[in-house]
């Protein structure tokens, strides 16, 4: 098959998720950074370009020691790795680490505490100076493995179990967390934040990458546009193992049809009632396909995918001025949960 999609189309819709939790989580982290130390940025490596809260830097980072982690690195490769590394080198610190959070041996894992400490160390600390523990603030858009980066790098240094709640889903953690141990020489502290986004995600194509990312929630979003622009990206890269899960001959570019032939393949059909037909009549479970296309996707089982260009990468976002507190309570009351 040839003749691709070359660009992904017209997203209809602003895909927008700006719940109450992010607003009111955004005013407790803000509080917060008084007795914080170090910020730690974590963010989800398959999307190093568009994951990046464009707000964060000047809302919660200011002058503060600042650590970047790309966390699921075992979701890219390794070229991939080295591409990201340079760039985020070259434009927003040397201070970087790559994590993989599902693995308790991981290398990355290994280095927050001494970087945390080597950091705080030889900053001014202010009205901190001469304390004894170092707390740093873990913040992050929903769903890039926050809670998760906290638990293991707590398991790893003080063998202790898990303190956090953590899910494939975004918006799982909803307020600012008592803050949780993960190291006794030196005393280092980290608090768990919600996931934030901004208000409005001005790029649709960063928005929906963000999606595929599980940065909002899958229904808000729908299945099928998210599928479809698996589908699409799959494609592009010329990555075709979804043929076999889907049982297709040949890649193929429409999304209705992969899923179609994909669910007779699995064997994944509805059997509906009809009025004109005898029997039962059997019809494609689209939205059983597309979860479990988008949940292998997410599990790199059709390869390790990075969802932003970082090939033609020249710089990030400049950050947007007209984005400040006051629009982000107007968005509130516009959004629900
Ligand atoms: N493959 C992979 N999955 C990860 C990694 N880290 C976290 N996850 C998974 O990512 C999902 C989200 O993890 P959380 O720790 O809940 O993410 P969070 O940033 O705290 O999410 P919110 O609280 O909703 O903002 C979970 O299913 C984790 O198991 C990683 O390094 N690799
Ligand atoms: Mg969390």
């Amino acid at each position: 098959m040839s003749g691709f999609r070359e660009t992904f189309g017209v997203i209809s819709r602003n895909l927008n998720w700006y719940p109450k939790h992010m607003n009111t989580g955004l005013k407790q982290m803000q509080a917060k950074l008084r007795s914080v130390d170090c910020v730690l940025e974590i963010h989800d490596a398959r999307v190093p370009l568009s994951g990046r809260n464009p707000n964060f830097s000047h809302l919660l980072v200011g002058e503060k020691p600042h650590i970047v982690v790309l966390n699921k690195v075992d979701l890219i490769s390794s070229e991939s790795k080295r591409k990201i590394k340079d760039i985020y080198e070259k434009t927003v610190t040397k201070n970087l680490i790559f994590t993989n959070c599902k693995n308790d041996q991981d290398s990355g894992v290994k280095k927050i505490v001494p970087m945390i400490r080597d950091l705080i160390e030889n900053s001014n600390r202010y009205h901190r100076t001469g304390m004894d523990e170092y707390n740093a603030m873990v913040i992050g858009i929903p769903n890039v493995g926050k809670s998760s980066f906290i638990n293991i790098t707590r398991a790893k240094n003080l063998k202790k179990a898990t303190a956090l709640k953590v899910a494939p889903s975004a918006g799982v953690t909803k307020m600012v967390h008592m803050r949780v141990k993960i190291s006794t020489n030196p005393l280092i502290y980290l608090f768990d934040t919600p996931g934030i986004l901004t208000p409005r995600v001005p790029d649709p194509t960063a928005a929906i990458k963000l999606a595929v990312c599980g940065g909002f929630p899958d229904h808000d979003v729908g299945l099928m546009l998210i599928a479809d622009y698996i589908l699409f990206t799959l494609n592009k890269q010329k990555k075709f193992r979804y043929t076999s899960f889907l049982g297709l001959e040949e890649p193929c570019d429409c999304i209705t049809t992969a899923l179609t032939k994909g669910a007779i393949h699995t064997n994944r059909m509805l059997n509906l009632k009809s009025y004109i037909a005898t029997g039962p009549v059997k019809k494609p479970d689209f939205d059983l396909m597309a979860k479990m296309f988008i949940d292998k996707f997410r599990k790199a089982e059709f390869g390790k995918v990075v969802l932003d260009d970082i090939d033609q990468f020249t710089q990030f976002e400049e950050v947007s001025d007209d984005i400040d507190l006051k629009e982000n309570e107007v968005f509130e009351r516009s959004t629900n949960t």
